[in-house]
């Protein structure tokens, strides 16, 4: 499924039937609708029905997902890219964490991309690409302007698979779409105000074709990207504690690494500040919620049940919250 509109959605053909390829308009059977399962872009899915001459059809079925990302709601990606300005909007390194770790949330390979390179000097982009090395990245900067990384970028996400774009309003990520595929050209629009914010040009999530297999998704931009919920998750998706617990491990197994007598991640790194003030805002939220019992069903925004916040985090967050610490 290649584009989720109104009342319909787009579904590129996999190579069967009178029209081996091509796309085919469809709605979906209301059979899909009473069990709540939402369609996501990327899904392969089942059509009847079809009407060839008009191109038309049914969704009939959604084929488990291999992979989920719920904001931007993409299944079955093979490839995160994390896409950032350097200036307009100015790279914001909270932010870029944010989305860091949502995409690290969907366990696949992870692309970091800093567009505009045009507008920083050398210096400014060495040492931005040096800082996110340090974050177990390896940074790609892009001008679609100047024509720089645009080739490298296309041998990075021309393997087989879904690749998503995902990143802040007004960065580039439709520009670059543009770039890569020339006779696309996908809507854009200049940037305003102080902050040089984007203006949430693209509204919808849309997969286009760059090389035979290999599909890339364009997103609307966001600001904030969630945290996960329990706080324990929130280690695993920074490189850098996985690399240290790759070769030591901390005292405790629920170690939530805030410098515990045994902790083996340590404060020595660039991005252990942003850690600490995500995990301030995981607990917190976490207490806000309260302790929730597992024959709940499941709550407004979890999509699945979790384990009950062991005591000791919750503790500790109280504690926290007294001491006044702001949660970001
Ligand atoms: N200087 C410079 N401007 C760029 C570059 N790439 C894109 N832009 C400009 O940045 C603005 C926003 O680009 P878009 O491609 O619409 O950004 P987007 O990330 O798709 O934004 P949303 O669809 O709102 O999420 C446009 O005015 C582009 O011309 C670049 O490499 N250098
Ligand atoms: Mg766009
Ligand atoms: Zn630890």
């Amino acid at each position: 499924m290649t584009a989720l509109e109104a009342n319909f959605c787009r579904v590129r053909l996999d190579g069967i039937g009178p029209a081996a390829a091509g796309e085919l308009l469809c709605v979906r059977r209301t059979r899909l609708g009473k069990t709540g399962q939402r369609i996501y872009v990327g899904d392969r899915v089942r059509v009847e029905g079809i009407d060839w001459p008009a191109r038309r059809g049914a969704i009939a079925a959604v084929a488990e997902r291999r992979t989920q990302l719920e904001r931007p709601a993409v299944a079955n990606c093979s490839r995160v890219v994390v896409v950032v300005a350097l200036e307009q909007p100015r790279l914001d390194p909270p932010q870029l964490n944010r989305f860091l770790l949502t995409a690290e949330r969907t366990g696949v390979a992870v692309e970091l991309v800093l567009t505009k390179a045009d507008l920083v000097a050398p210096q400014d982009l060495q040492a931005w690409c040096a800082r996110l090395q340090g974050w177990g990245y390896e940074p790609l900067p892009v001008s679609t302007l100047r024509g720089d990384g645009i080739e490298s970028l296309r041998r990075r996400l021309q393997q087989p698979g879904i690749s998503v774009l995902c990143g802040p309003s007004g960065v580039g990520k439709s520009s670059l779409i543009n770039a890569l595929v020339p006779t696309l050209d996908l809507r854009v629009s200049a940037v305003s105000g102080r902050l040089q914010r984007g203006r949430h040009t693209t509204r919808h999530v849309e997969l286009f074709s760059l090389a035979p297999g290999a599909l890339l998704a364009d997103t609307p931009g966001f600001n904030r990207p969630d945290l996960p919920r329990d706080p324990i998750e929130l280690g695993p998706l920074f490189p850098e504690i996985r690399r240290r617990q790759a070769q030591a491990s901390c005292r405790f197994r629920n170690c939530l690494h805030q410098g515990d007598p045994g902790c083996a991640v340590g404060d020595a790194w660039d991005r252990h500040p942003l850690y600490l003030s995500c995990l301030e805002a995981v607990l917190a939220e976490a207490e806000r919620e309260g302790p929730r019992d597992s024959s709940e069903p499941s709550s407004r925004r979890g999509d699945r049940s979790e384990p009950r916040l062991d005591q000791r985090l919750r503790q500790l967050s109280r504690r926290r919250q007294r001491q006044g610490q702001a949660d970001d």
